[in-house]
Formats: C-alpha cells, sequence, structure tokens
C-alpha cells in the first residue's frame, strides 16, 4: 500500500491497492487480478473484507474514522486498529492458538491482515441457531484464566505492566464508548436508546427511578475505570468469538485496556444468559430448547470453572509479579496463606463479574447496541417478554452481587425466571 494518508478500502479497490503486499501474497498467490473479494463486516465499527485467491483466503480488518453503526457524525480514532493488533500480539502469547494468526499491521491504513477461520462461525450466530459447540466451556476459560492472570501484578514484571498500562492508555475513546453505553446512558433517556416499545416502557421507566440500580451500575463504572488491574479483550462478547466444532477462536480485541479482571468474564457470562432467556423467541413450540437452555447453563458453569482451576493453577506455577509475593508464603512454609489470598481474590472476581454481567445485559436491551439474539425476534410481544426477564436478572446481578453465593444461585434465578408467567 503506498498511499501514508488514511483511505478506506473497498471491495474494487482492495487487489490493486494490497497487490503489493508479501504477507498477503504469501499467504493467498500472487495473482491480484484473481484475488475475490467480499465485505463481510456486520459488527459497529469496522470493515472486514474476505480476501481469497489462488493459493488461500485471509481476512484484511480496517478500521474506519467513524462508529460504523451511526455514521460519519460520530468520529473515532483510527488508532484502535493499533490497540487491536497489540492485544492481539500479546494474547497469543498468553493463550497460544486461541486469537487468529496475524499476518501483517499497517498502522497508518489502520489496517490489520489476519488468518481466516473456516469452517468457524460467529458464536452468536451459532447459539441463536440452537447449535451446541461442545469446546466453548474449556476453552473460554482457559483463555479468560491465561490472558488475565498473564496480563497482571499477579505474574508480569512490574515494570513491564506500568509500561503497558502507559501504553493502552490512549485507547480512552474506546474505553469511552464503554463507560457511556454500559454504565451511563442505559439509565437515562439518552439520545440515541432503544427498546421494545410500548411493551417495555414500564419496565423501563421503573429501573430507570431505580435508586439502588443507578448507585450500584455506577460502583461498577468506578470499578471499570480506575481498577487497572490487567489486560482486558475488553469487549469480550459471543459476536467476539469464532466457533468450529472443534476449535475456539477470541477476535476483535480493539476495546483493550487495562481494567478488573472481572470484566472479561462477566461480560461473557452475560452473553451466555442473554443467549438463555432469548431461546423461548427461536423455539417453535414451547420446551423445544430445553436441552440448548440448559447446555447454555452448563457452559456458564464450565467457563467459571475452568476459570477457577486454571487460575489457581497459575497462581501456583506462575506468581511472580508484585501481588501476594511466594517470599511472603510459600517461601516461609505458609502455603496456607497462599490459599486463603487465593480464595480472597477469587472470590473477589466472582461478585465483580456478576455486576459486570448485570450492567452487560440491561444495556443490551436499554441502550445503543443491542444483540441479535433479541433483536432477531420478529414478534415484538415475544421478544418484549424474554427481554423482561433478561432485564429482571440484570437488574438483581447488578444490586445483589455481593450477597450472591455461587452461579448455583444465579442458576436458581434464572430457571425461576424462566418459568414466570408475563402478562
Ligand atoms: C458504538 S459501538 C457499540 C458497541 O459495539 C461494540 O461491539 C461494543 O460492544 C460497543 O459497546
Ligand atoms: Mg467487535
Amino acid at each position: 500500500m503506498d498511499a501514508r494518508v488514511f483511505e478506506a478500502l473497498s471491495v474494487e479497490t482492495l487487489p490493486a491497492r494490497l497487490g503489493g503486499n508479501t504477507a498477503l501474497r504469501e499467504r493467498i498467490g500472487d495473482d491480484s487480478n484473481g484475488w475475490k473479494v467480499s465485505e463481510i463486516g456486520d459488527g459497529n465499527l469496522n470493515l472486514v473484507f474476505i480476501v481469497k485467491g489462488d493459493k488461500g483466503t485471509a481476512i484484511v480488518k480496517q478500521a474506519l474514522p467513524y462508529v460504523r453503526l451511526v455514521g460519519e457524525q460520530w468520529p473515532l480514532p483510527l488508532k484502535r486498529s493499533f490497540f487491536e493488533y497489540h492485544a492481539l500480539t500479546r494474547q497469543a502469547q498468553r493463550d497460544p492458538g486461541m486469537v487468529p494468526a496475524v499476518y501483517f499491521f499497517d498502522a497508518e491504513q489502520a489496517m490489520i491482515v489476519m488468518e481466516y477461520l473456516s469452517p468457524h462461525v460467529i458464536l452468536r450466530h451459532a447459539l441463536i441457531e440452537g447449535r451446541r459447540l461442545p469446546r466453548i466451556g474449556r476453552d473460554l476459560g482457559l483463555f479468560t484464566a491465561r490472558t488475565l492472570f498473564r496480563g497482571s501484578d499477579l505474574c508480569m514484571p512490574t515494570l513491564d505492566k506500568k509500561a503497558d498500562v502507559a501504553l493502552f492508555s490512549d485507547n480512552g475513546a474506546l474505553c469511552d464508548i464503554t463507560e457511556s453505553l454500559v454504565f451511563s446512558d442505559p439509565y437515562i433517556e439518552a439520545p440515541m436508546n432503544r427498546h421494545t416499545a410500548p411493551q417495555l416502557d414500564g419496565l423501563v421507566e421503573e429501573l430507570r427511578r431505580d435508586r439502588d440500580l443507578k448507585v450500584e451500575a455506577q460502583r461498577m463504572k468506578h470499578l471499570f475505570s480506575a481498577k487497572a488491574e490487567t489486560l482486558c479483550h475488553g469487549d469480550l462478547h459471543s459476536g467476539s468469538v469464532m466457533v468450529s466444532d472443534d476449535d475456539t477462536r477470541v477476535i476483535d480485541p480493539e476495546f483493550a485496556f487495562y481494567g478488573p479482571i472481572s470484566f472479561d468474564v462477566g461480560m461473557l457470562l452475560a452473553n451466555f444468559w442473554m443467549s438463555y432467556f432469548s431461546q423461548a423467541g427461536h423455539e417453535q413450540t414451547p420446551g423445544e430448547r430445553d436441552s440448548m437452555r440448559a447446555y447454555l447453563l452448563g457452559t456458564v458453569d464450565a467457563v467459571w470453572a475452568t476459570f477457577c482451576a486454571e487460575f489457581s493453577r497459575l497462581w501456583q506455577s506462575e506468581r511472580n509479579g508484585i501481588l501476594y509475593q511466594t517470599s511472603l508464603f510459600e517461601q516461609r512454609g505458609d502455603v496456607l496463606g497462599a490459599e486463603q489470598a487465593l480464595v480472597r481474590v477469587l472470590d473477589d472476581i466472582h461478585h465483580e463479574m456478576l455486576g459486570f454481567a448485570g450492567v452487560e445485559i440491561l444495556r443490551r436491551i436499554l441502550g445503543l447496541a443491542h444483540n441479535a439474539d433479541f433483536e432477531t425476534i420478529a414478534d415484538p410481544d415475544r421478544r418484549a417478554v424474554c427481554e423482561s426477564k433478561a432485564l429482571k436478572l440484570g437488574r438483581h446481578l447488578t444490586v445483589n452481587r455481593e450477597r450472591i453465593p455461587g452461579l448455583a444461585a444465579v442458576h436458581g434465578t434464572i430457571e425461576r425466571l424462566y418459568r414466570e408467567t408475563i402478562s
């Protein structure tokens, strides 16, 4: 690519503009005139091209200088592509094989050339179809434990971690999106908010008048903005995971930032719980998706159990950072002290993660960025029933997170809400 000034790619211009790119040619073949290009971006922000040549296929992802979902009136820095690239390289080191391989990065063009994943599909789409993926609970539990532990002061040399905090602190525009869209806008009449109306009007008004909810949502925002604990993916929902029956990959870490360990885990679990409540809107006959619902709760249990087991393993084998040093515990023969500290750390993560899950659920139904799980339920009455149950769960998790003893209690609440009749 010769132009140093940013220029958005298109299906028509891509072969000519990237025809000289060695990394891409090596992967897909030299004959750029024969490359087949299609644009498949269905996210809120970027262009995503599949480029197929005679030797292979690759993905070209390019940031746009504005929010694609809204338009040019909402400018957004191209530098998010730089943060995505740097997050991908760190995640590839911390949990090898779990993110797409990066072939090339161009900062000026805000463009990443990366591995084409096939026969993978977006996890959210698979769950909407009622497809059960056998590996995701374990794979995502390992991914979150490894990336979040290894990116924190539990493991990293503290000067490296502090330098990385400084590097990622410039991803403020993307944090600002989360700070507004997740933690504040859902609780006021923000101009771009929408909800299923008039069916949910009453409940939405009630939630916006709910003082306890507003206070707790702000406490979650406080944690998000102040607890620079580890390098988070930053947007770990089911649209950021690609799956096949025997492989799981995490994509799109452009929202990467230093934040609480609990943030990614909470966002992820929230998306399984929303999928659970959306299933009733996708079944032809009541109860048809009972086994899918059981699978989703089982997947949440598997993510959390795997996360805890792997985090505990890393606690014992890779706790080389400035926190809870072995010199204070194991090296003085105090193994029980190290275990006690681990229990406290996991306990904090557990309660925080429930709060982050709660606000994620609420914002996907009350705010700007909805999810396809609910949006693809065409009948608004049916959709509203599913959404209102999810809203009640979101409120419960956000407000009561510190008193919820464990996931069994959450799943009891979810099953009760599912059985509840809503007129
Ligand atoms: C304006 S961006 C809206 C949402 O899309 C991204 O995937 C993030 O979840 C963000 O909140
Ligand atoms: Mg994304």
